[in-house]
């Protein structure tokens, strides 16, 4: 069934989905809302996939890289060298409505932007620093000359600046790969200072997929009321993000129903995350150590990225819903969240509410029955938070409060897609295949 599904799509969307990636290949994407100096100013527009688009066939020559709520660094040839240009510099930047804070980035955006390339590419990279003390950057998990591989004081002075540098190397690998500082390390990953470094391999159609998107984890402490991120904190932190984002701003990943999907994630903070995606058994593909033989792959349903790794996981979206994706330590699913409080679950606070209401106007005696009626006084707009500080649990669904947050998103698989890749909503349940009330 599966099988014959995807060869139906596949010669039904083969030819504009060709053409699409022919156009979209020399032409990377291009909106961004900040221009750095050497990304030339691209001629399409850039979202090749948010058109409507036949189902794209695994068999063509693969899916150009999603990253949510991201986009894809632009180059310029020269000479035969794919040139692309990263500006390090401090930010505004919004984890969702209600938090924003000072960050430091790349091009006007945490993470930077993906660096998309192809097995065999001659790439130059061009690393202008704008933040207040120096930095470097390293190519994680990428091959290549020593000189290249931006240790500050190991293998390089140090970006000081106003400076900007030149990488050049060849890429002799294929895979999900990371770039991030190597300079004042506890500070500047702190600020979010990181992005994904993405090769293809030389021959596409080696193991392509439909849909292919990509994120990095990260781990933020920011205490409520404040802007900027406290690289002092170890393990306490208070956000938990997939692209620098938290649920409910988090891209949800649209995709047609029998499609063939990669997602591939990377983790660049302080803490492991299993990743868990529901409704499907998929395949753990390989890592930053490259992709994997065959004989290799695990069917999972929940993947640990360590610190320091990336995993690629792939699958075929065959049943339509909405699907949750998450990070399954519970509290890295929580928004700004206070640890280390008294546990109030079964206590009577009753007269104790009446008696601190008095001493404190607008004081919330809660928690008696769990943590679920917080959503609700938070999600009524009767209870506020700290200023900056968005709720712990937010994220309204079709049936009520997800009480969700942090590493939280949703896969929207879907027989019809409209409106391309964008948004379609929520999922419509067929009669007779949701969980019922029965008293
Ligand atoms: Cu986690």
């Amino acid at each position: 069934m599966k099988i014959s599904r995807r060869n139906l799509l596949a010669a039904a969307g083969g030819a504009t989905f060709a053409a699409g990636m022919a156009r979209g290949a020399e032409d990377p994407h291009a909106h961004h809302h900040h221009t750095a100096p050497a990304e030339p100013a691209a001629a399409t527009p850039a979202h090749t996939h948010a058109a409507p688009t036949p189902a794209a066939p695994a068999s063509a020559q693969g899916a150009r890289i999603t990253t949510l709520n991201g986009r894809s660094l632009p180059f310029r040839r020269v000479n035969g060298v794919k040139e692309f240009h990263l500006v390090a510099e401090e930010i505004e930047h919004e984890f969702a409505p209600g938090t924003k804070i000072k960050a430091w980035g790349y091009n006007g955006i945490t993470p930077g932007p993906t660096i998309e390339a192809v097995e065999g590419d001659r790439v130059r990279i061009l690393v202008t620093n704008r933040l207040p003390e120096h930095t470097s950057i390293h190519w994680h998990g990428i091959l290549l000359p020593c000189g290249m591989d931006g240790v500050g004081g190991l293998t390089q002075p140090h970006i000081k600046p106003g400076e900007t540098w030149a990488y050049e190397f060849t890429l002799r690998q294929h895979g999900t790969h990371m770039y991030h500082p190597h300079a004042d390390e506890v500070v500047q990953l702190a600020s979010g200072m990181m992005g994904l470094f993405i090769i293809h391999p030389r021959d596409r159609a080696q193991d392509a997929v439909d849909r292919d998107f990509a994120f990095l984890l990260h781990n933020w402490a920011v205490h409520p009321g404040t802007y900027r991120p406290d690289p002092s904190v170890m393990t306490d932190f208070d956000l938990w993000t997939f692209n620098s984002k938290l649920f409910p701003a988090i891209d949800p990943l649209v995709v047609r129903t029998g499609q063939r999907v990669r997602i591939r994630v990377g983790n660049l903070s302080m803490h492991d995350h299993p990743i868990h995606l529901h409704g499907f058994r998929f395949q753990v593909t390989g890592g930053d150590g490259g992709r994997w033989p065959r004989a290799q792959w695990r069917s999972e349903v929940t993947e640990s990225v360590a610190v320091g790794q990336t995993r690629d996981i792939e699958f075929v979206a065959d049943v339509p819903g909405d699907w949750a994706l998450h990070c399954h330590k519970s509290h890295h699913t929580m928004n700004a969240m206070g640890h280390g409080i008294p546990n109030p679950i079964g206590v009577d606070q009753a007269s104790l509410g009446e008696r601190l209401s008095a001493l404190l106007p607008g004081y919330h005696p809660m928690g008696q029955g769990g943590m679920a009626e917080h959503a609700e006084h938070s999600g009524m707009g009767h209870m506020h938070g700290p200023e900056n500080t968005i709720p712990m649990m937010v994220g309204h669904g079709p049936f009520g409060n997800v009480e969700m947050g942090g590493m939280f998103t949703v896969l929207k698989v879907r027989d019809r897609l409209p409106d391309g890749y964008a948004d379609p909503g929520w999922y419509e349940h067929p009669r007779g295949t949701q969980a019922w009330r029965v008293e």
